[in-house]
């Protein structure tokens, strides 16, 4: 511990200056200014803490690697690249960074430890897509509809967007449109009775896209702002249950033009390359809007998100890091990687 605290001393030398304003910008839309910042404070210790597994993992290696040493040389890129690959950043993507540090180290011989931190930082943030979330404000329902696998989060997500929703003075309406299990019902609506928030189900067996179609009418007949939508957990490589989010989505634009506005895929992070794969299966298969990456608290697998960031032209826009209703975060690059590197 001695050594990885003295290595991640050096590490972060140059790297304590973070403005308040740059982060500001990406979180939030309270008006109170001092409650903003209190608000950011937290959020950012949360997420500092959601991906505690990681940071230690990926700093953890890091630190074995380089400790002792005051300059980082060729040779120590293989290890670092291999470093990378296991945080299960991904191949293509570790490629894309340790290119980048072989031709500084090319360049310059060899490299410092905090110059490779800063270089780190900077080529993963390069990669990473910047995106940052508006308010939706719409005047009909703004529609998501939710996807992904089995068990990967899809109804707890809902229950925290619902409660996210809400918070911010939204009418939210939930529809159970998972309608192969009862119990897949049954949770989401503890969920809504939880958040305080409407829910449109069927019975077991009924047809999702009937489920939808009727979450729809009601929410648009009775003002609402945001309507999220279950689906079932979808095996990727099965055809027909893929046809089956085709003809939810479709009942959805017949009452609303445009419905969904999001197709959100779930993607659990503790699944580390899989979850990469389930992004892939989806994304040939579907639309697919935004991303929600779940799980983070419990795995050293975080270093999906920057892969996935920089494979998929799709914004990682929620991540999960706890099981409990606030236990839901705005995803921000620079927050993410600033939490990662401090
Ligand atoms: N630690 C942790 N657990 C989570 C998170 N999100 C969901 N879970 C847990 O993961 C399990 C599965 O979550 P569900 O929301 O039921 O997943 P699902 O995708 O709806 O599953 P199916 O309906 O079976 O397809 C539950 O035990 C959740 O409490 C998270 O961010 N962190
Ligand atoms: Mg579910």
């Amino acid at each position: 511990m001695g050594v990885f605290d003295k290595v991640k001393k050096l590490l972060n030398k140059n790297e304590s200056k973070q403005s308040d304003a740059d982060t500001v910008e990406n979180i939030g839309q309270k008006s109170d200014i001092d409650k903003k910042n209190s608000d950011i404070t937290s959020e950012k210790q949360t997420i500092k803490s959601g991906i505690e597994k990681t940071k230690s993992s990926f700093f953890g290696k890091i630190a074995r690697t380089i400790a002792g040493k005051s300059k980082v040389d060729e040779s120590d890129l293989d290890a670092i690249e291999e470093i990378l690959i296991t945080s299960d950043i991904g191949v293509d993507t570790t490629l894309k960074i340790i290119d980048k540090l072989e031709q500084r180290v090319a360049k310059d011989k060899y490299i410092n430890v905090s110059e490779l931190n800063n270089l780190l930082k900077e080529e993963i943030s390069f990669l990473m897509q910047d995106y940052i979330q508006k308010e939706i404000n719409t005047t009909t329902p703004y529609v998501i509809m939710v996807v992904g696998v089995n068990g990967v989060g899809k109804t707890t997500t809902i229950g925290k967007l619902a409660n996210y929703f809400k918070n911010q003075n939204k009418k939210v309406v939930l529809g159970a449109a998972d309608t192969f299990r009862a119990a897949a019902v049954d949770q989401l609506v503890l969920w809504s009775e939880r958040v305080g928030v409407e829910i449109i189900k069927q019975d077991m067996g009924s047809d999702p896209a009937s489920v939808a179609f009727d979450t729809i009418q009601s929410a648009k007949s009775n003002n609402a702002d945001i309507v999220i939508i279950d689906t079932a957990g979808r095996l990727h490589n099965n055809v027909n249950l893929m046809r089956e989010l085709s003809k939810i989505r479709n009942v959805m634009g017949k009452v609303i033009k445009d419905a969904p506005h999001d197709v959100m895929l779930v993607l659990d992070a503790s699944t580390g390359q899989n979850a990469i794969e389930q992004a892939k299966q989806f994304t040939q298969a579907t639309k697919v809007d935004s991303i929600a990456l779940t799980k983070l608290d419990g795995t050293a697998k975080g270093g999906v998100v920057i892969g996935i960031s920089d494979q998929f032209q799709i914004p990682v826009k929620y991540i999960g890091v706890g099981e409990g209703v606030d236990d839901l975060h705005k995803f921000n690059k620079k927050e993410f990687i600033d939490s990662l590197f401090s």
